[in-house]
């Protein structure tokens, strides 16, 4: 039965890709991509796993380019339609790599950028301990967490960077499935790769497993003659297999009898042989084996990590297998002509389920029907939202930093034993302490799978911390690697999808090490997973520290990253606000109508970042009412109002909150009216923006974005300075929004150490400047107390 789903299984995914039209097309004209031999490769171990090994409670990451092969077995399992099939790689198809959130047939992880998918498994099942260890779930049975991984996906540092991490924290529950095709994109890989994987994968921990021989090429070697045969096979370079699997059977005859053809035994077991069988042996490797993989499958130890390291063929099955250029390789009419009828299906039956199998339909789907990895629905999972508490507190000092309040708001949460506070993971790599977390985990402890104790504690020797690991802990403390930070990230925030618990992550690192970590970050947000990041510190405003940890494109990025809400407040209040919004945000998953007050689409829902500071500021004594708190979480509030007169206006970000004020302050005997527009988001200030123009031209004449109306209060000669201390276009944009002359002052260039004085005057964010650029494009009377630049 399963061999002739493996079949099928080859043959739709094969189709499926003849069929689409979305392919590129080569130099010369012909149609290429859509990865046939890259799918291929993996129709044996597919097959096994979902039609015999996994079950519900198991999530997959499928290597990209088998996507093809999952959409196939999902069509078989009913649970994907034939239409997207018919559109796979086209709109609302099925898509070209497995995704979480664009495609309909349940995929677990997505996958595409090589690499991440993988790691996402490894911190799924530390996730997945997490809650258990936390009483969570308990009812439900422990999910195995499996990557399918191609082999030279496996030259991605991050994949190494969750090894090591893995490692520390006791990981169990987790297989990765190498794809040893022993071809990459472009070529063959190096020879002997295997020996290096298995002893690494051995160094951390992990069983190994190696699928070398199938079941034909076992019982060959045991015929006589067979020893020699096994000898050829473990000395052949990958280039020449591959290359002879390319070739066929008359080829494989031809290079066995010139190498061992004159051993007796050996030459009677190739001559016994005819070409089809010789090619069929050759071919047998261990990955292609059912019986093989369903032996390794079934007897894998649960609590150890194992690696399988699989022998395939790219290509299996079709003509082009093993050619080394095969990668985007696409089957021309022809072959494909051939292989439909060696496949026996007829012309108009290529969709049906059953077409060309031997086994009856009845008996077929009276299989699938049985098949226990479809046996439970739905396997996505939910959680109800948490309460977030009415408001967070903190205790505002005269003179604080938003790290500060970010610590002492954390804190605070920590005090309480609410179902809120329990469901709150922090995770940092290497910078609890340096972030402000240090009172958090003093409080809520950090976890492990086993206690330890903090020997500084128990040898009464006094410390600020307390580094007590336990089950019951709340933080996650990671190694440096800012990628592993984002696929935790991730993971802890796919939880109420996948363990049904929710959980509201947290994670800090300094602002400019996002960039380290960014395309795990975009993955996270891809996968729709939901958390918080809190960024500090940032900018150039970290003077004493040099240009090495001062950030200045990373405001881009909270701009520009879908999936994630950005905000850089100056103040403590604005901040808590923020946080207070935010912990409901990451929970939401309604309507994708957007709001009519901002036209920024709040219930779906998403993941947060925070751009903090470290930099001591006055705070505002002033009661935060719900108006202004609406406006802090919409992006923006008049910090002072312009007058009519107004003929300009500052609008800051973040930390450079005292030069704007100091700013507006220099100006005001010579200019009147100033504005102070107060920016905490320029993120969702652009996007209701972006938003609601569209809509105006669809026909909602009265659309309007909470800029929009802001500015409406500037006179239209007004001139506005913009100012962060990050790059300027960040916020050069508010000049577009209903045509304001603009001049956007921000940080283009490498930062250096120095005073904060010294350098916000050096890359021109300080007061001075502010006036300057204010003069420049509010011509009237001199400012007074302009200075000349630097
Ligand atoms: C981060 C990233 N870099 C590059 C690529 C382009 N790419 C897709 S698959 C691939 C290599 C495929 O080799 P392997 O992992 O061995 O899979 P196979 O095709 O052999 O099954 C590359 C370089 C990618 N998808 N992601
Ligand atoms: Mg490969």
């Amino acid at each position: 039965m399963l061999a002739a789903l493996e079949r099928k299984v080859l043959w739709l995914a094969s189709w499926m890709i003849h069929n689409a039209n979305h392919l590129r097309e080569n130099t010369d004209g012909l149609k290429v991509g859509g990865h046939q031999a890259s799918s291929a490769s993996l129709a044996t171990i597919m097959t096994a796993l979902y039609f015999d090994v996994l079950r519900p409670q198991d999530r997959v990451a499928v290597k990209p380019h088998a996507s093809p092969i999952f959409h196939a077995i999902q069509y078989l399992l009913g649970r994907q339609a034939r239409e997207r099939l018919e559109a796979f790689r086209g709109y609302k198809g099925a898509q070209s790599y497995p995704s979480r959130t664009k495609d309909a047939d349940d995929v677990d992880f997505s996958t595409g950028s090589v690499g991440l998918g993988v790691a996402q498994t490894l911190f799924s099942s530390l996730t997945q301990d997490y809650v258990r260890a936390h009483g969570w779930g308990l009812d439900r049975p422990e999910g195995r967490m499996v990557a399918l991984v191609g082999d030279a996906e496996l030259d991605e540092g991050n994949i190494f960077e969750a090894l090591l991490e893995g490692w520390k924290q006791g990981l169990r529950n987790c297989w990765w499935i190498i794809d040893y095709n022993r071809q990459s994109l472009d070529a063959v890989v190096r020879e002997g790769l295997w020996a290096r994987y298995q002893q690494l994968f051995n160094n951390f921990g992990w069983n190994v497993v190696i699928l070398k021989y199938g079941s034909l090429q076992e019982a060959a070697f045991k015929e006589p003659g067979g020893e020699t045969l096994r000898k050829w096979i473990d000395n052949c370079p990958n280039q020449l297999y591959s290359a002879l699997v390319f070739a066929g059977g008359a080829a494989w005859r031809k290079r066995l009898n010139d190498e061992i053809g004159d051993q007796g035994n050996v030459s009677k077991l190739i001559e016994k042989r005819s070409d089809d069988e010789l090619a069929a042996l050759m071919n047998n490797l261990g990955g292609h084996d059912l019986p093989s993989v369903l032996n390794a499958f079934h007897n894998a130890d649960p609590e150890k990590p194992t690696c399988f390291i699989c022998y395939t063929v790219k290509g299996f099955g079709l003509p082009f297998a093993g050619h080394k250029d095969n990668h985007a390789g696409l089957m021309t009419p022809q072959q494909m002509e051939t292989f439909r009828q060696a496949m026996d299906v007829r012309p108009g039956h290529e969709w049906d389920k059953f077409e060309g199998l031997a086994p009856a339909a009845q008996q077929l789907q009276s299989f699938l029907d049985r098949v226990p990895f479809a046996a439970a629905e739905p396997r996505r999972l939910n959680a109800p939202p948490l309460a977030v508490p009415e408001s967070l507190s903190v205790t505002i000092q005269p003179v604080m930093s938003t790290q500060t309040g970010f610590g002492a708001i954390l804190n605070e949460i920590g005090r309480g034993e609410s179902d809120f506070a329990r469901h709150i993971v922090t995770t940092s790599p290497d910078v609890t302490v340096s972030t402000n977390l240090g009172p958090w985990v003093n409080r809520r402890g950090l976890f492990a799978r086993q206690a330890m104790a903090d020997t500084f504690k128990s040898e009464r020797i006094p410390s600020t911390f307390n580094w007590e690991f336990s089950p019951k802990g709340q933080h996650i403390e990671l190694g440096i690697a800012e990628m592993n930070l984002f696929i935790l990230l991730s993971a802890l925030g796919l939880s109420h999808t996948i363990n049904g618990e929710r959980l509201l992550p947290i994670g800090t690192l300094y602002d400019p090490f996002i960039a380290r970590g960014l395309d795990a970050l975009n993955y996270a947000c891809y996968q729709d997973a939901r958390f918080m990041i809190v960024a500090t510190p940032s900018g150039i405003t970290l003077a004493g520290e040099g240009g090495a940890h001062q950030s200045i494109a990373e405001p881009l990025i909270g701009l520009a990253q879908d999936g994630l809400a950005s905000f850089e407040p100056a103040y403590a209040d604005e901040l808590a606000a923020i946080m207070h919004w935010a912990f409901s945000y990451m929970q939401k998953d309604g309507e994708t109508a957007p709001s009519e007050r901002t036209w920024l689409r709040d219930e779906t829902g998403g993941s947060v970042y925070l751009r903090l500071s470290t930099r001591p500021i006055d705070q505002i004594k002033r009661e935060m009412t719900p108006e202004l708190r609406q406006q802090i979480v919409d992006g923006a509030y008049w910090q002072r109002r312009p007058g009519p007169n107004c003929q300009v206006a500052v609008a800051y970000t973040g930390a450079v909150a005292p030069e704007a004020i100091e700013a507006v302050g220099l100006m005001a005997e010579d200019r009147r009216d100033v504005g102070l527009l107060a920016i905490t988001s320029a993120d969702r200030l652009n996007a209701g923006w972006t938003a609601a123009q569209r809509a105006r031209e669809r026909g909602l004449v009265h659309a309007r974005s909470h800029i929009e109306r802001l500015l409406a209060d500037l006179p239209p000669h007004c001139g506005i300075v913009t100012v962060l201390d990050g790059h300027p276009a960040t916020l050069a944009w508010l000049g577009a929004v209903a045509g304001h002359r603009t001049r956007p002052l921000g940080v283009e260039h490498f930062g250096q150490t120095g005073s904060l004085a010294e350098l916000y005057r050096h890359y021109g964010i300080d007061a001075n400047a502010i006036v300057a650029a204010a003069q420049a494009i509010a011509p009237g009377r001199p400012i007074r107390h302009l200075k000349a630049l630097p």
